[in-house]
């Protein structure tokens, strides 16, 4: 039983974040993250969001601070609970995607940004959940997911269902 369907979810706090992927007809742009949560890994662009902010605000306010591209619509495609072995913190994150965005994808202190053609994904590079959802982003599908980790290279499990609406 996962820690969502569980009584005993109560032992976990939430971390709420967003994570934005940028999607063209034939490529997606990703970003190689420099520093903190991922370094070193291939991602969309998010971060925490703060007090007094709704969620969709965070959402764009990470997308410009870290790609240096701004959109106005984006959609709701995902929700995702991971939990870590060891840690009481769940980390609640919220997935979009965006279709139309101005600007030029530009480097930030934690992002190094570049487009990748849609088959040529570099999930080897990247947290190793994003090839289990993103081919549904990427399939304009929705869903609901939650992934327990080992450390930062191991899923222990995980279970994933569509929805009709987020
Ligand atoms: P900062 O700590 O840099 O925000 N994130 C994950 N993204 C993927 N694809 N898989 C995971 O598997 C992730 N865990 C966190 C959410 C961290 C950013 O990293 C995302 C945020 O966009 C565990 O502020």
């Amino acid at each position: 039983m996962n820690p969502i369907e569980n009584p005993a979810q109560a032992m976990f706090t939430s971390k709420l974040l967003t994570l934005v992927m940028v999607v063209q007809p034939q490529r997606i742009l990703l970003g190689m993250k420099k520093r903190g949560f991922g370094a070193g890994r291939w991602n969309g662009f998010g971060g925490k969001v703060h007090q007094g902010e709704t969620i969709e605000d965070a959402a764009k306010r990470e997308l410009w601070e870290e790609s240096g591209l701004t959109t106005d619509t984006l959609q709701k495609i995902g929700n995702i609970k991971f939990e870590f072995v060891g840690s009481t913190e769940l980390l609640d994150v919220h997935i979009f995607r965006t279709d139309e965005f101005k600007g030029e994808p530009t480097e930030s202190e934690e992002m190094r940004p570049q487009w990748f053609p849609l088959d040529e994904i570099p999930y080897a590079g990247m947290w190793p959940d994003d090839d289990i959802w993103l081919p549904l982003l990427l399939q304009k599908k929705k869903f609901q997911a939650y992934f327990k980790f080992e450390g930062h290279d191991t899923i222990l499990d995980y279970n994933l269902e569509e929805v009709e609406d987020i």
